[in-house]
């Protein structure tokens, strides 16, 4: 195999080249050949200094993730960079794209840096469970100072590379398109100064004051996670006065823990499962793509609107329909105004408010989506109505269009069978608030087309949104596997849990609410009969009295002004109620592990049963819904990682002992363990 890096003299000047496409990540080849180039570079005495630079779209992006648990090869990356920083000729980093993490290192080692306009220098290890472990924690501080170290290496959030200038992390902004030659003309200008400015040899110094308030203004955000903590810690100990070599010592052992632990495996796992869930099994990455450069929606609502706000955002102009003017109304406010609330966070300029606002038709004519490329119906969960809807959009849409519903839970099929072009239609079911959750699932139906199917997969990204395909299953992927839970937390509370308790449990667990909050937030009455006086079941007697949740100042809750919740008197009296009209027995104890066995094993098994009945391609697109769609903790990398990790055996086991009849893929896994695919 050719090595990934070559050498290029340009006079005096030595360039280091990589090209290890797609974004020249620092394997064994490229660690090996950069450090013999460097090596080379010092023992060549017509050499005077030396530029690193890459090919391809991208400086190093970082170390090589594949290789996290492999047997070590070749020279480790802190060799590596002690081997650039302690070289006696200076060496420049040329940085386009993203200098991340490893790479970032790299860069940290060089003696002098300096970036395209564009170019963007990151750590990001703590989104991976991880913190830079080439020095980057005991250089970063002491070039850039502490609280941008911080930010950098606890938050994972790159910074531009006019910032990076001014924090004095990179020496010159080079021209876009010219940066080898400016490169090699700023190494020209700085290869007789002595001392080599080397990152090591300076000195970090740390308010503590500004340290605590760090921890304390970010403790929700890393609720949960050890490796933000465990980045905080080595940038302090870089200012606390102990050398370089203590502080990289100190480095080493966090890093070699955080990569042991599960919570790393976990991120890293969701790093290969959000890319891999854009890939469509059967269906050829080269498929042609029909053109969406318009999009049509019936229903200007809460998801109709933040819908349409996805295509706007992207530049995508949107047709929005509804049946009456107020609500139209209604809704065209409800955009503006978030756009609004957007803007007035400093996130977006009101120009672009107004061109997005600008992008958007409302109308009440039906006609007017005749001509879009997409249509999403947003109407509510019908299958009468959507059948409707469906038969007026296949009358009078051009041919190609493509036709999707955004239902939660109705038979796709079903929908796209009273239309002439079963081909042409699919399942689009955004979460809300549709503006803001990242998760789509896109559902193909028996006959959707391929390359309809790939259109819209393709389009997600457009949107940002992470996408995964389901397939036709009440519910599809995420909320099927919701409702065993929901049936399970309610009979916990019949044996004697509270909403409080089972909510403790869930939010202890990393959810960011439990099975009640999130009753009481999505609406009690979502889904009721609608008949007061026909109570089966504690919903229905919450919802007959009225509390339909947070909207209404009760649910399982009791609310405040402030929309604070308490524990509510009358829902004890209603579940006490209902305990002995049923005559079930007296309530008892139950532990917080019954709640867990209870209501999480469960969630698995049904992951298990949509694999087993193809409605999900793979484990890891279940993982990526539960991350995107309903906040399953990123540091226990979704309920299918998480099945492995507690153990298919005591999840076989807790389901069998509550009475929950196991999916025979996880009995099969009991007896050869590993990964469930
Ligand atoms: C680290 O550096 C630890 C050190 O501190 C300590 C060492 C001792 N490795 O995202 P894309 C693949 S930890 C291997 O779709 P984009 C990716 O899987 C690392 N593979 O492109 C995908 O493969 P495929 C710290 C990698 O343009 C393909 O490249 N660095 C790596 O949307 C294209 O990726 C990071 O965490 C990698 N490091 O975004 C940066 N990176 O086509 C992680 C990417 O088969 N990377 N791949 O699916 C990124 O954030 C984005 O990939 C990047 C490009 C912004 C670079």
């Amino acid at each position: 195999m050719p090595s990934p890096i070559r050498t290029e003299r340009h006079g005096d000047v030595l360039v280091i080249v990589s090209d290890n496409p797609p974004v020249n990540a620092l394997g064994a080849a490229v660690r090996e050949g950069l450090d013999a180039a460097i090596r080379q570079g010092v023992a060549d005495a017509s050499i005077a200094a030396m530029v690193i630079r890459c090919d391809g779209r991208t400086f190093f992006a970082g170390a090589d993730i594949t290789e996290f648990g492999k047997p070590p090869a070749g020279p480790m990356l802190p060799t590596v960079v002690d081997t650039i920083e302690a070289s006696s000729k200076p060496v420049v980093a040329a940085i386009h794209g993203t200098a991340l993490g490893g790479g970032c290192e790299v860069a940290l080692g060089c003696h002098y840096r300096v970036a395209v306009p564009s170019a963007k220098l990151g750590t990001p290890e703590v989104k991976l469970g991880l913190l830079p472990g080439a020095g980057g924690t005991q250089r970063l501080p002491r070039l850039a100072g502490v609280p941008l170290a911080m930010e950098m290496t606890a938050l994972g959030d790159p910074i531009a590379a006019g910032k990076a200038a001014d924090a004095g992390l990179i020496d010159r902004i080079v021209g876009e398109d010219s940066l080898e030659a400016d490169a090699i003309a700023y190494a020209r200008e700085i290869a007789g100064k002595r001392p080599l400015p080397r990152a090591s040899e300076r000195q970090a110094r740390a308010d503590p004051d500004a340290v605590a308030a760090f921890r304390k203004v970010n403790a929700r955000r890393f609720r949960g996670f050890e490796a933000p903590e465990a980045n905080v810690a080595c940038i302090e100990k870089a200012a606390d006065g102990s050398s370089f070599a203590d502080g990289v010592a100190f480095e080493r052992r966090s890093f070699a823990g955080l990569m042991a632990g599960t919570q790393s495996a976990a991120q890293r796992h969701l790093f290969f499962a959000e890319r891999q869930a854009g890939r469509i099994d059967g269906i050829p990455a080269d498929t042609a793509l029909r053109p969406v450069a318009s999009v049509g929606i019936v229903g200007a609502g809460t998801m109709g609107g933040g819908i349409a706000m996805n295509f706007l955002s992207a530049g995508i102009p949107v047709t929005i329909v509804e049946m009456r003017q107020d609500a139209l109304d209604r809704g065209i406010g409800t955009v503006r105004g978030n756009y609004e609330a957007t803007a007035a966070k400093g996130r977006m300029r009101p120009e672009q408010v107004e061109a997005a606002m600008g992008a958007l038709t409302p109308t009440l004519d039906f006609g007017a989506l005749a001509g879009c490329d997409l249509v999403i119906e947003a109407v509510y969960e019908t299958m009468e109505v959507k059948k409707d809807i469906f038969t007026r959009l296949d009358a009078i849409c051009k041919s190609g269009t493509i036709l999707a519903s955004n239902t939660s839970y109705l038979d796709v099929d079903e929908i796209a069978a009273c239309t002439k072009r079963p081909q042409d239609v699919l399942g689009m079911h955004f979460f809300s608030p549709a503006n803001v959750m990242k998760l789509l699932e896109v559902v193909r139906g028996a006959r959707t087309a391929p390359d309809v199917l790939a259109t819209v997969m393709a389009l997600a990204r457009r949107i940002r949104k992470v996408a995964v395909v389901a397939g036709v299953t009440h519910g599809f992927i995420g909320n099927r596997m919701l409702m065993p839970r929901q049936v399970e937390a309610m009979k916990l509370l019949m044996e004697g849990a509270t909403p409080e308790q089972v909510d403790r449990v869930h939010v202890a667990f990393g959810m960011p609410m439990g099975p009640f909050q999130m009753s009481d937030l999505a609406g009690v009455d979502i889904g009721w009969h609608r008949d007061p006086a026909r109570i089966e079941n504690i919903r229905d007697a919450l919802a007959a009295e009225g509390r339909w949740g947070q909207k209404t100042g009760a649910g399982f809750y009791d609310y405040d002004a402030r929309r604070q919740p308490s524990p509510s008197p009358r829902v004890a009296e209603i579940v006490e109620d209902f305990r002995g009209r049923s005559g079930a027995p007296a309530p008892r104890d139950i532990s917080d592990q019954e709640i867990v066995e209870r209501t999480l094993y469960p969630l698995v098994n049904e992951g298990a049963l949509i694999l087993e009945g193809g409605f999900a391609q793979r484990a890891s697109d279940i993982d990526v819904v539960w991350i995107y769609g309903y906040g399953w903790p990123v540091y226990r990398g979704g309920p299918m990682f998480w099945g492995e990790s507690e153990g298919w055996d005591r999840i076989v086991a807790g389901l069998e002992k509550h009475g929950f009849e196991p999916a025979g893929s996880l009995r099969a896994k009991v007896k050869a363990p590993g990964a469930i695919h």
